[in-house]
């Protein structure tokens, strides 16, 4: 029997429309505490996006090291396992790895290649002990791989995907041959921060991994010997593969897209080198994202009406007052719109977040454009969108193939030099 939680893409020290989380990470790691005490897993993985940014703030910092020192003082068995996501800065994530080791905390973010050029697969094993001290599994602790990191694939359609489908199948095989060096054999576990296709993404918090669509990968890149595979990338929870794959969600809201996401972290059960249940336990949700309208959007009159009827809980403390998304119809230009919407939530307990403006131009794909406050629609905005636009309107038709070839090379060097915040 060994017992594993899984989660993934918590996102510290996330600045949210210019607002900060902490307390809600702060909330939600105090609960997790909680939970692993309550439910004494042999194990807990985390499959990358620890922080938000590369450059993750003191404070955020010091809410991840004051949570791990809590959790090995009071499971100090419990073994951690940590991977780097494409928002991490994955050396800066790994550095603190040898005094984490000591603690049974184990980081992952880098991947290493030897003076033969080869990549070492056996810094992704990561053995589990059971409560009886045998190892019960192997953890294959893969981060997110950058085009860099993954091996050369000879005659490959795509040199990124084969070249992760070929680094599972070297860290499998690593894997395989290590078990086998164990009575009885333990069964393995992979991680992954990756797009899996046919994934339900999001689009405003994820960051797309590679721009242009070949960046999903296949049910079939996890070898069935694989009892369960551990994802993070994307930030609403669902499996594929009867189960066997599992994005485990991220643990609060990132944006207001996910706003109506089931949030929560996995519990997993083995016996016999099987999978017996995953059991989902709900992250309480400590601030409200809410959405005046709740659905699509309104003219301004009637949205600053509904605003004015907003009743919010007096008793809430500023940290914990909900965060706001106003969603505005519009009927033309209006300078005064913002000072209309504020004037009606005066003396409210509310943090507004955001002002959409839903144009009849947007309105087709329910796009929908911001106006002054928030940055996050930038985001939105694919590269490619921009430049298949500029494109049409310059020449009259869309690009060929090779100059879209041209063009997403190109923009692989540019987010490959602005580091993992692509
Ligand atoms: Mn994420």
């Amino acid at each position: 029997m060994l017992k594993v939680f899984h989660t993934a893409d918590w996102h510290l020290g996330q600045s949210f429309c210019g607002f900060d989380r902490d307390f809600e990470h702060a909330q939600f790691l105090e609960w997790l505490l909680a939970s692993l005490e309550s439910h004494q897993p042999d194990a807990m993985i985390v499959s990358g996006d620890i922080f938000d940014t590369i450059n993750p703030s003191a404070v955020s910092q010091k809410r991840l090291y004051d949570f791990l020192s809590k959790v090995s003082r009071v499971l100090p068995e419990m073994q951690i396992v940590l991977t780097a996501g494409n928002h991490d800065a994955a050396a800066r994530l790994e550095a603190p790895a040898p005094l984490l080791c000591s603690m049974n905390i184990h980081v992952v973010g880098t991947v290493v290649w030897n003076d033969q050029n080869e990549i070492e697969y056996d810094k992704f094993l990561i053995p589990i002990r059971n409560k009886q001290s045998e190892v019960a599994a192997i953890v294959l602790a893969v981060p997110f791989l950058r085009p860099s990191d993954v091996p050369y694939v000879q005659d490959a359609s795509d040199p990124y995907l084969d070249g992760i489908n070929e680094f599972y199948r070297k860290v499998t095989e690593a894997a395989l041959k290590l078990a086998s060096q164990h009575s009885p054999s333990p069964l393995l576990i992979a991680m992954g921060h990756c797009h899996v296709s046919g994934g339900d993404e999001s689009r405003d918090s994820e960051r797309r991994i590679i721009i242009g669509g070949s960046e999903s990968i296949g049910v079939g890149t996890f070898n069935p010997e694989i009892v369960y595979v551990a994802l993070g990338h994307l930030h609403k929870n669902q499996s594929f593969d009867q189960g066997r794959i599992r994005y485990s969600g991220s643990p609060i809201p990132l944006s207001f897209a996910e706003s109506h996401y089931r949030h929560q972290v996995i519990k997993l059960t083995f016996s016999d080198n099987a999978l017996v249940t995953a059991e989902e336990l709900l992250v309480p949700r400590a601030v409200q994202l809410l959405k005046v309208p709740a659905k699509s959007c309104d003219v301004l009159s009637e949205v600053i009406h509904q605003l004015e009827a907003l009743s919010i809980d007096e008793s809430l403390t500023p940290e914990q007052y909900p965060f706001l998304e106003v969603r505005v119809r519009e009927e033309g230009p209006d300078p005064a719109r913002r000072r209309k919407i504020e004037q009606a939530l005066e003396g409210k307990p509310l943090r507004l977040a955001s002002i959409k403006v839903e144009t009849p131009r947007s309105q087709a794909d329910t796009d929908l454009l911001d106006t002054d406050l928030d940055q996050n629609a930038l985001d939105w905005i694919q590269p490619e969108e921009v430049f298949l636009g500029a494109y049409e309107q310059k020449y009259e038709s869309p690009p060929d193939a090779s100059v879209m070839k041209a063009f997403h090379e190109v923009l692989q060097i540019v987010l490959h030099s602005e580091g993992t915040e692509s």
